[in-house]
């Protein structure tokens, strides 16, 4: 059981289960894509890290049929900024969107706050991990590998957003620790587009340095 992918057919093995397969949602939080929240504070276009939403909800809602693993992501910050590092909280003051400071969608990027949940389009059900993350990779600071780990998970489908940031660090994180990687272009979004394709041509180099890259229509016609 394969997908078809760039540069080759995905997974390398040809093993793909429900049983041995993860779709990792990435950090569809409000503060990346919706109004008020911080991507929209540091003055970027929010119709791309939008984008992502429907083609994700339609994988989502496939997956789950299927019984595949489903585990989110969120990123954010313990109340009283614990985890934030100094250098993370002055670059985004610099940008006008202070971590930790409030804005129309409560205190940016802090756990609890309205921003900072996942949007209720693509919300988690029960049974689905959320790992929550205070830098940019899943697996740092995190229990994902240990979930992956007990659960069997060999291949992790990749979306959510940033493509640049947050689905890339991860998918890096990822493919070092010997999972199988696959990333969905149209399920995934940038600040800038020219990042966004970058991100996706970097993953093809090198007969496929972190993986392979498909989309949501591919997946979902040959999902087994
Ligand atoms: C960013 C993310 N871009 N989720 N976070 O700061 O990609």
């Amino acid at each position: 059981m394969t997908i078809r992918a760039d540069p080759y057919v995905w997974p390398y093995n040809g093993d793909l289960s429900p049983e041995n397969t993860a779709l990792i949602i990435i950090d569809m939080q409000t503060d990346f894509c919706g109004t008020g929240g911080y991507v929209d504070k540091m003055g970027y276009d929010l119709s791309m890290t939008q984008a992502p939403i429907q083609p994700i909800k339609a994988v989502l809602a496939a997956m789950r049929t299927k019984g595949y693993h489903i585990i989110h992501t969120r990123e954010g910050h313990r109340t009283d900024l614990a985890d934030l590092p100094a250098n993370k909280r002055w670059r985004s003051q610099q940008i006008g969107a202070g971590i930790g400071d409030p804005g129309p969608c409560g205190k940016i990027l802090v756990r609890g706050e309205a921003g900072w949940d996942i949007i209720p389009e693509l919300y988690p059900i029960d049974g689905e991990p959320i790992i929550d993350k205070p830098g940019k990779g899943s697996f740092y600071a995190t229990d994902l590998e240990m979930i992956l780990r007990t659960r069997g998970i060999e291949n992790l489908i990749l979306t959510g957003i940033t493509t640049d940031v947050c689905v890339s660090t991860t998918m890096r994180e990822g493919n070092d620790r010997g999972f199988e990687c696959l990333v969905l272009s149209d399920c995934c979004g940038a600040t800038d587009k020219g990042n966004h394709d970058a991100a996706l041509k970097m993953v093809t180099m090198q007969g496929g340095v972190f993986g392979a890259v498909s989309d949501s229509e591919t997946l979902l016609s040959q999902l087994p």
